[in-house]
């Protein structure tokens, strides 16, 4: 079954792209880091570059979502639809349609899998992603920005998500 899931991040690179695959390993069991990863209408929730997000769409496979990004990016909206949510698998899936920014043809995506972490429950993040060499940068200046960016995310979700298990875990013990 893992290497099922390794399979989806092996995408096929054209030679003006470029991509990656990062890691994330998460003290909280995977129904809670889900939770926050398959909301494709509220990426705000973990990822702290998004202001607000609009959705035209019932959230299944193929809606299309509005992003504002924060001030001081050299970026202020994003359009992108939804191409997988899988959540037996925990599989997510995202396409960059366009948008106010320099990441053409970016598509990326997220999956989840258990893991044991210090003997209780965790959950490893696997998000990988492919995108067009940015005009007028190089193939390492582009993934370093956008390295930068999921890095951030990942970390965000992994916060949030262990601060959820803790209060999961509180509740427990005082019932
Ligand atoms: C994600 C990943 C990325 C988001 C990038 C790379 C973006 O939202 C930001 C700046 C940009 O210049 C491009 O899954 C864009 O969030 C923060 C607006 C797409």
């Amino acid at each position: 079954e893992e290497e099922h899931v390794w399979r989806y991040h092996k995408h096929d690179m054209q030679p003006h792209q470029c991509g990656s695959i990062l890691l994330k390993h998460i003290n909280a069991p995977v129904h809670l880091v889900w939770s926050l990863v398959r909301r494709f209408d509220q990426p705000q929730n973990y990822k702290r570059f998004i202001q607000s997000c609009k959705v035209e769409g019932d959230g299944t496979v193929g809606t299309i979502r509005d992003v504002n990004v924060i001030s001081g990016l050299p970026a202020t909206t994003s359009t992108e639809r939804l191409e997988i949510l899988d959540d037996e698998q925990h599989i997510f899936s995202y396409k960059i349609l366009g948008g106010d920014h320099r990441l053409k043809n970016y598509w990326s995506i997220i999956t989840l899998q258990p893991e044991v972490l210090d003997s209780r429950p965790g959950t490893l993040a696997i998000e990988s992603y492919v995108v067009d060499v940015a005009e007028g940068n190089t193939k390492e200046e582009t993934c370093s920005f956008v390295e930068t960016v999921i890095n951030c995310n990942l970390k965000s979700l992994a916060d949030i998500s262990e601060r959820l298990a803790l209060q999961e875990d509180t509740k427990r013990l005082t019932l």
